[in-house]
């Protein structure tokens, strides 16, 4: 059965030109995209999208970082959508990420890490609500 999840193309991959690319990704591998936006955060969408690390020491500089530029915000849907879309975009430190994954390819530092994808359904409906209202 179809589930839905939410990717962000955060700011140093929107800088890079790698929306198109990575978009792509998922469309070959058979998500269909049935929302997508481009907006910056703002520090209160931010610390509110984020509030589960609010008390971590790079809490900060996440919020800094997440508001620093356009990213492209979308909702894509596919069977097993959540966890599979985790496996496309790969380990947070894009230096442990293997090869193929987009964090491998494409990250910069666990920070400038490309790309956010929900981590299960309850927060993919809390993300939702913060970016598309
Ligand atoms: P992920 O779900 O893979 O994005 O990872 P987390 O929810 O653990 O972390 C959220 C974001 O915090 C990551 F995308 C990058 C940032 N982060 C840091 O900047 N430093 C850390 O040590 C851990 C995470």
């Amino acid at each position: 059965m179809a589930e839905r999840t939410l990717i962000i193309v955060k700011p140093d991959a929107v800088k890079r030109n790698l929306v198109g690319e990575i978009l792509s990704r998922f469309k070959k591998k058979g998500f269909t995209i049935s929302k997508q936006k481009m907006l910056n955060f703002t520090t209160e969408m931010a610390k509110e999208f984020y509030s589960a690390h609010s008390s971590k020491p790079f809490f900060d500089e996440l919020v800094s970082f997440i508001t620093s530029g356009d990213v492209v915000a979308a909702i894509i849907e596919r069977d097993n959508a959540v966890s599979l879309t985790r496996e496309i975009i790969g380990n947070t430190n894009p230096k442990e990420a293997s090869a193929g994954t987009i964090r491998g390819d494409f990250g910069i530092s666990i920070t400038e890490n490309s790309i956010h994808a929900s981590d299960s359904s309850e927060s993919f409906d809390k993300e939702v609500n913060v970016v598309f209202q």
